[in-house]
């Protein structure tokens, strides 16, 4: 009986959009969902209920993000609901096409302290661009649990659902960034007495990047105190490196997922790519890229433009048509009907 009353524990959806959320979302908890905007503010989040062997749990899908720093409102209500919520499961649904743009938030989910599983969505399309996964590696490699599903199809449910049930937070270990990034962190991990929802290294990421929220947070807890002093840290630091710390940082996120892909993610040979998705894929390829410029460039503009319009068409125009046919009418004409000399030049002269 208690038990029933207490509330139920939550999973959360997060993620960029068009990944799949909101279908993961309906499948999930059917029928008998519930949106409405977000505690003072206009963003809107559903919420609904699923049962997994026997537990009931609340479902939040959330507006998309592209990083745990927001700047955008429908961000930024992302972030408060993963810091206010505290959820059971946070599943974090990537689109498996894009799979290296987007794990850097993964990264940055899990340096944050929360309970993720990552969703490796649409790999039905992903597939049939050629690529193919090996999830069990990106898992151990990961330190969560890693499902693929193609939510469209239902494909991956039962497994995302048992996950889900035995999820089981181990902390993760940190990821390694540069010795000068991990020594200026270490320095600043070392100042902060309190306690706050994200981890004491991912709230000291936050504050290089000068997250005001973060800063509010701060200034408004027990140990306000901490933050003239991390402040200045971070001063220090951005004055030292004459950097942009938001950018290194990134960069160096990127670097991380990049290499811990390299056996995770390979490209076969692709059967159904269309002649436009080839062509899209070698523009975008600095060596392909270059010369396909070149020769857009020369048929385009030299031949088209250079040969075609000024010399063929000019000639037709201006020989054929205009010295040929209509000058004649004209000139003839305007010069029955028009005394005035300089008049007459201004119209139909030289
Ligand atoms: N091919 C394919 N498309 C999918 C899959 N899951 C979702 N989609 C499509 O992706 C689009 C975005 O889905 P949606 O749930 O609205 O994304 P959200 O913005 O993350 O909530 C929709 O057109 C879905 O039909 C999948 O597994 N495979
Ligand atoms: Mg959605």
């Amino acid at each position: 009986m208690s038990e029933q009353q207490a509330p139920p524990p939550k999973v959360v959806l997060v993620g960029n959009p068009n990944v799949g959320k909101s279908v993961l979302f309906n499948v999930l908890t059917g029928a008998y969902t519930t949106v409405s905007n977000y505690p003072g503010t206009s963003v809107e989040v559903s919420r609904g209920h699923c049962e997994i062997n026997g537990t009931r749990y609340e479902v939040l899908d959330t507006p998309g993000m592209y990083s745990i720093m927001p700047i955008t409102e429908e961000e930024r209500v992302a972030r408060q609901i993963l810091l206010e919520e505290t959820p059971h499961a946070v599943l974090h649904v990537i689109d498996a096409r894009n799979i290296e743009r987007m794990l850097p938030m993964t990264l940055q989910l899990i340096e944050a302290g929360l309970p993720i599983i990552l969703v490796v969505n649409i790999l039905d399309e992903a597939e049939r661009l050629g690529m193919q996964f090996d999830l069990r590696l990106l898992q151990e490699k990961l330190g969560i649990p890693v499902i693929g599903t193609v939510m469209k199809r239902k494909q991956g449910l039962a497994e995302l659902q048992q996950a889900i049930d035995s999820y089981a937070s181990v902390p993760h270990k940190p990821f390694t960034y540069s010795r000068d990034l991990e020594r200026d962190l270490n320095r600043m991990v070392g100042l902060i007495k309190g306690e706050y929802r994200f981890s004491k290294r991912a709230t000291c990421l936050l504050l290089m990047k000068k997250d005001r929220d973060v800063e509010q947070l701060i200034a408004q807890g027990e140990n306000s105190e901490d933050l003239a002093q991390l402040q200045s840290v971070v001063r220090e630091v951005i004055f030292e490196r004459r950097a942009d710390l938001h950018l290194q940082i990134s960069m160096e996120q990127k670097k991380i997922c990049k290499k811990m892909l390299e056996d995770v993610v390979t490209q076969v040979d692709k059967v159904a790519e269309t002649f436009a998705e080839k062509l899209s894929r070698w523009t975008m390829n600095p060596i392909a890229g270059a010369p396909i410029l070149l020769l857009v460039v020369y048929l385009g503009l030299y031949q088209f433009v250079g040969h075609f319009g000024a010399g063929t068409l000019v000639d037709l125009l201006e020989r054929r048509l205009f010295e040929g046919y209509i000058n004649p009418v004209v000139v003839g004409f305007v010069k029955q009907h028009i005394k005035i000399n300089w008049l007459f030049e201004l119209i139909a002269g030289e």
